[in-house]
């Protein structure tokens, strides 16, 4: 009998992502040796040595394969859907507008207030399945639609209990500084003190937090409150992520650089200086372009000063009922490249060993040696495939801590 966690997948193509002079760390001909769903041995398979002889051999038939794909941002939980509005703005309402007239994020936040936590994992379960469908197997998911103590803690356990229901790793972000809620308009200070850090407290004391994010942005918060929320992050000994710099630059950025975050997402109005922080802080840009497409925004991602700072980049779909309703990591990819000139070698970079960092996550987004045996089989030649196909999904299979 083969047993699932022990075994050498061999005739593969593989793209490692292990940083090398070979683009995508490509091995032709290569064989991956996974024991106890970890990672033990990768390379050509006519170089694997004797003491594995004794493992099950699982032929890939020339497919590539590459470390699972990392979906680093995401607001999957949710109740509601915000159809109607993409209908005002097709008539044309911009995103600000809508924000509001009391659209936008506000709108979900009452009918994610309406959801009980069923409610809400019922309805994060197909756009899950439909990321996962794509060859994913780490997903990023946010708090933010509650912004009530026990609606924030209600998102966070049905996104705690999606990595039960599916074969997923799953990573949790508080993100109660995500919009002012109507109770509190125009006492956005009260709300971080009464509502939002308590919330953090309670949701961290049940084990629901993995990272504190926020919103900083002019319909938001400005960087003085997500200081307040970053401080009360670091006491409880929390790392930090910032939507920053998406519709204007307000120094969301220069903040999450200082506070030595994970990353900083959207970015699209950071500058040479922001790009300089991030590099020295060691911050993942996480690039987000359903979004930008979304918006029908012009303002481009400072893409060339990441590039020339050696920042590294990650992409994600930013899936949301509002400004990124995608729940395609493909397709991500392919907007990256088209809209933002990205490189399919940085798309792939970005979904895969960037994405890991933005998370936090040490043993992932590489194949290599110690990593866990997450990884995806594509029935393509070459890894420029999976950014330069529209709407095609390619995956032959996905394997998640060597289960096959
Ligand atoms: N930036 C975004 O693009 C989403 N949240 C955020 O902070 C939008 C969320 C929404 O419109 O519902
Ligand atoms: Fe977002």
């Amino acid at each position: 009998m083969t047993d699932s966690f022990n075994y050498v997948l061999t005739q593969a193509n593989l793209a490692t992502m292990q940083q090398s002079d070979v683009p995508y760390g490509l091995v032709s001909g290569g064989a991956i040796v996974i024991r106890d769903g970890v990672i033990s041995w990768v390379g050509s398979a006519d170089m694997l040595p004797k003491e594995h002889a004794d493992l099950a051999v699982i032929p890939m038939n020339g497919r590539l394969v590459t470390p699972g794909l990392i979906d680093c941002h995401t607001h999957i939980v949710f109740g509601g859907d915000r159809a109607r509005e993409f209908e005002m703005r097709l008539e044309g309402a911009s995103y600000e507008e809508v924000a509001r007239a009391g659209g936008g994020i506000v709108s979900t936040v009452k009918a994610t207030r309406e959801a009980d936590v069923d409610a809400l994992i019922a309805g994060a379960l197909p756009r899950l399945d439909a990321l996962l469908a794509e060859g994913v197997t780490a997903v990023e998911i946010k708090s933010g639609y509650g912004l009530d103590r026990e609606t924030e803690l209600n998102m966070l356990r049905a996104a705690r209990a999606s990595a039960t229901l599916r074969d997923v790793q799953i990573k949790t972000s508080f993100l109660g500084a995500h919009a002012v809620p109507a109770e509190y308009a125009g006492r956005a200070d009260t709300y971080i003190d009464e509502v939002c850090i308590p919330a953090l407290r309670a949701a961290h004391a049940e084990g629901l937090v993995d990272v504190v994010d926020g919103f900083c942005e002019g319909i938001a918060f400005d960087a003085t409150q997500i200081r307040r929320v970053f401080e009360a992050a670091q006491e409880l000994g929390l790392p930090v992520k910032l939507h920053a710099e998406q519709l204007s630059n307000i120094g969301g950025t220069k903040l999450a650089a200082e506070f030595g975050a994970l990353s900083a997402d959207h970015v699209e109005y950071a500058n040479d200086d922001d790009a300089a922080a991030l590099a020295k802080s060691g911050t993942v840009a996480v690039i987000l372009p359903g979004a930008f497409y979304t918006l029908r925004e012009t303002q481009m991602p400072p893409i060339d000063s990441f590039r020339k700072h050696g920042v590294p980049m990650a992409l994600a779909t930013d899936c949301n009922p509002g400004s990124s309703p995608m729940t395609s990591l493909l397709l991500a990819m392919n907007m990256g490249c088209t809209l933002f000139r990205m490189t399919p070698e940085e798309a792939l970079i970005g979904v895969t060993r960037n994405a890991a960092q933005a998370l936090g996550l040490a043993n992932c987004g590489q194949i290599a040696p110690g990593m866990r045996a997450d990884l995806a089989v594509w029935d393509v030649k070459h890894p420029a495939e999976l950014s330069y196909r529209i709407g095609f999904n390619p995956l032959h299979k996905r394997i998640l801590g060597g289960a096959l």
